[in-house]
């Protein structure tokens, strides 16, 4: 049964061919702060390459162009790159201000005009700035994870470095960024996807500390995460620069460090579907030394040796199947797995920030002395400059439709329009063609209530997910007993005498012309596998329109005001599809439904597209 999930996924995956990198990330220090040299990268260059059990790892992903404890001198590593033909990631540190980053681009310059082609000819890609949105994040900010810094800010940096290289040997090679998944699917930053020429994604499963996330769920949280980048990448590249399971440290929540488990997981993820089919860069060959960090990720351990702590020579995922978990879910994580549409959820992530305790790996390069100053030092690392960058985690979430324009993704903000979404602030017309029409604004029926898998609406539609259909970008609960507190994100829809939930649909302008739908799906408790409901009370729901859509801070004093109120129906039961309304679809808009309570009527679900859907969706047809 695994194998046969893999060869599938191995099939709907393979993309091509180009060449397809793999290898490890490598800070600017070693765990003791003290910068690395040159002898010691191609030391762990020439182990990567020669890991017994393991070929191909010839890449190295770096977080600072500039050599630890100078201002602004090249790397050492990039001679080390030369020595040992491995084709490198670079990176230069985004979150030391405009200082820092002329500081990194001078020494890159200086690299480039050193080594020429030598040098250039290794590139992959260049990423300005690590992890510097999750920083800035509630999460990140609450591990102190060390200064950050906000979408504006790299995207000029972004923009800095391809005029930087323009003129070089280098110009023209990929210019992006790398971030945990949950920055990536955070709508406010999409101004660096739009800079970025690819997507650098950290996710770790095992930071995932607010889901159910033992090492079983491991694929399929991380899957999750990447599908959800993928949803919003808006076609570009997504690479993975960071994942990998500690081999010792505390556990989070049900996530066990272990040398085991580290191996289930290369296996899984790196085996089952990174390697030699997306660009990745494992945390990590090493990270201790000379002390070692918790939790510890190295697949070898101290001294440096090309013997690794585990076999990571994949055999284990072709011959037993039963390595690899099939994709278990739980139910706070669903899968994509939706054809044309995809969706996901995105986890809250969690990440440690490097700092605190989260470990050191580091890392970091961090210009020393640059900037950086504080970055968060991690125990046991603790430079100032450095630029760590621990292994974060964050989360999951999928999605990505291949072709096709439908992602979704589970609540939360999600903002996967493959290439230009609708923004509140640029309010496309109102359909361009059809002046009034509206999408489920013109109640075609009346809410009508169809056996579950049976049907059409009026519209012809089918009310289930069958075809196209569009998930809720943000739902957004507002409490009338708590008037003013903003409603944030959930990935519940909750409808109960005193919370109304409103949900945000991006519609894409490809859909113009089109017909929406908007349903309301409630399978039978037993038919969902990854999802769950409670309800209680009697009564059924009421829908309206709003005038502009809501967003995080939106709470019961600042709803925006109904437009058009579509009904609902009196009373609803499992095991039923419920079409409220039908008409032409806001092409190219963000609309925004608010479901409130009729009678005693008390629904909370997990809004889940995987079999069988649960909650509010608009068919297109
Ligand atoms: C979303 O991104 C913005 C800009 O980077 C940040 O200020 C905000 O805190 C992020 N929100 C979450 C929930 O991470
Ligand atoms: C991620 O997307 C791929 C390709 O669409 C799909 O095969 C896979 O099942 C998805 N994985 C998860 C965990 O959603
Ligand atoms: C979301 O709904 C599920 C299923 O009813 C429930 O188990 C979970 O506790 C809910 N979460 C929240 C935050 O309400
Ligand atoms: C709010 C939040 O996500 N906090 C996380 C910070 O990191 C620790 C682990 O160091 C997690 O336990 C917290 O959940």
């Amino acid at each position: 049964m695994l194998s046969s999930t893999l060869v599938a996924l191995a099939a709907s995956l393979s993309l091509a061919s180009a060449q397809v990198y793999k290898g490890f990330n490598y800070g600017a220090t070693n765990t003791d702060n003290s910068p690395k040299t040159v002898s010691q990268y191609q030391n762990e260059f020439t182990t990567a390459q020669n890991l017994v059990g393991a070929t191909g790892f010839a890449s190295a992903r770096l977080y600072t162009s500039i050599q630890a404890g100078t201002t602004n001198t090249y790397s050492e590593a990039f001679q080390a790159a030369i020595n040992t033909k491995t084709s490198l990631l670079l990176g230069l540190w985004g979150s030391g201000g405009q200082a820092g980053l002329s500081n990194e681009i001078t020494a890159l310059q200086a690299a480039i005009q050193a080594f020429g082609s030598a040098l250039t000819d290794l590139i992959v890609g260049i990423s300005v700035g690590s992890e510097d949105l999750y920083r800035i994040s509630p999460t990140g900010i609450i591990n102190k994870s060390g200064i950050g810094a906000g979408p504006d800010v790299i995207s000029n940096y972004i923009g800095q470095v391809k005029s930087a290289i323009a003129g070089t040997a280098a110009n023209g090679k990929p210019v992006g960024h790398v971030d945990t998944w949950t920055a990536w699917v955070n709508s406010s930053n999409d101004a660096v996807i739009a800079a970025s020429d690819f997507i650098g994604m950290d996710a770790y499963p095992y930071f995932q500390n607010t889901m159910t996330n033992p090492i079983d769920n491991g694929y399929s949280l991380f899957f999750d995460a990447y599908n959800a980048t993928v949803g919003v990448a808006g076609g570009k590249p997504v690479w993975v620069t960071e994942t990998g399971w500690p081999v010792s440290g505390p556990t989070e929540n049900q996530a066990v460090p272990s040398v085991p488990n580290a191996k289930a997981y290369w296996d899984q993820v790196g085996c089952g579907r990174l390697f030699g089919q997306v660009n990745t860069w494992w945390y990590t060959l090493q990270d201790s030394f000379p002390t070692t960090p918790s939790p510890s990720f190295g697949i070898v351990g101290n001294p440096l040796s090309d013997t690794p702590l585990y076999d990571l020579s994949c055999s284990g995922v072709s011959t037993s199947g039963q390595d690899v978990p099939s994709a278990s879910v739980t139910a706070a994580i669903a899968l994509a797995t939706a054809a044309t549409a995809q969706a996901g959820n995105v986890g809250t992530g969690q990440k440690i920030g490097s700092g605190s305790g989260a470990q050191g790996q580091n890392a970091g390069s961090a210009p020393a002395g640059s900037a950086p100053t504080d970055l968060a030092p991690a125990p046991g690392s603790t430079s100032p400059a450095v630029g760590q960058q621990t292994p974060t985690a964050e989360t999951q979430a999928p999605a990505h439709a291949p072709g096709s324009t439908v992602y979704s993704t589970t609540g939360v903000t999600i903002t996967s329009c493959p290439s230009s979404c609708p923004k509140e602030s640029q309010p496309q017309t109102e359909s361009p063609t059809v002046p009034a029409a509206t999408a489920p604004t013109t109640l075609i029926t009346k809410t009508s209530v169809l056996p579950s898998a049976s049907a059409v609406s009026a519209s012809g539609c089918p009310a289930s997910l069958s075809g196209t259909y569009e998930f809720p970008h943000l739902i957004v609960p507002v409490d009338k007993s708590q008037p003013s507190k903003a409603g944030g994100t959930s990935y519940n829809g909750t409808i109960s005498s005193t919370i109304s939930s409103i949900f945000n649909f991006d519609i894409p302008q490809s859909d113009s012309g089109k017909t929406c739908t908007l349903v309301f799906l409630l399978p039978q408790q037993d038919k969902l596998t990854t999802s769950a409901f409670s309800l209680s009370g009697s009564g059924g729901f009421d829908v309206a329109r709003l005038s502009s859509p809501a967003t995080e801070q939106t709470s019961f004093n600042t709803v925006p005001s109904v437009t058009s109120d579509l009904g609902g129906p009196e009373s609803v039961t499992p095991g039923n599809e419920y079409v409220i309304a039908s008409g032409m679809c806001f092409a190219g808009q963000r609309i925004s439904y608010k479901v409130t309570a009729t009678g005693s009527f008390d629904l909370n679900y997990f809004q889940d597209f995987n079999p069988s859907p649960i909650g509010f969706y608009i068919t297109v047809c």
